[in-house]
């Protein structure tokens, strides 16, 4: 019988991975910020690190994650067969299996959440722009998506859940309605 990865592990490989690659919560937590602030002036940084954590409690997110990394370490140490190992070192222009990857996973969180997706992998804000640029500094041809996937779900979670206090749903309500997103 194949061993079953308990889901405690998955997240915390996953908060690992992005940390080792030169990612915080913080760092995506101000992209969300950024995000946000536009249409809502009380949005606070504790918020969006709050929903960025959230996030990264989801399984898909998480798989996302993990899958696409693995591609650019493993394209950093040259593991790669060709022609896939030139395209993701490269970051080929035509090569969009990343942006698929990232794109795949904002669907759980709605509209919002897939057009600020659009709107961060065109604008590359912070860190996005950082990894995007880092050359000669490793791989991270799909990282960047990935983060930007966080981002967008993060904020559009946010963006909901603002709404929500202001109708002042039951917190009781607000937390169910967060363990429903989880699925997925
Ligand atoms: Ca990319």
């Amino acid at each position: 019988m194949n061993k079953q990865v308990h889901s405690y592990d998955v997240e915390a490989a996953t908060r690992r991975i992005l940390i080792e690659r030169g990612v915080t919560i913080e760092d995506i937590a101000d992209i969300v910020m950024q995000m946000q602030k536009p249409y809502n002036d009380n949005v606070m940084i504790e918020d969006c690190i709050e929903s960025v954590n959230a996030v990264l409690g989801k399984r898909e997110m998480q798989h996302a994650i993990l899958v696409g990394v693995e591609l650019d370490k493993l394209a950093e140490k040259n593991m790669l067969s060709e022609p896939l190992q030139s395209i993701v070192e490269t970051d080929e222009g035509l090569f969009g299996v990343d942006e698929t990857i990232g794109l795949g996973a904002v669907f759980g969180y709605g509209s919002i959440a897939v057009t600020t997706y659009g709107h961060l992998d065109k604008q590359k804000v912070g860190i996005i722009k950082e990894l995007d640029t880092k050359e000669g500094n490793g791989v991270h041809t799909f990282l960047d998506d990935l983060v930007a996937s966080v981002a967008a779900n993060a904020a559009s979670r946010l963006a909901h859940r603002l709404r929500d206090r202001e109708e002042h749903l039951a917190e009781e309500e607000i937390q169910k309605r967060d363990q429903e997103e989880r699925i997925g």
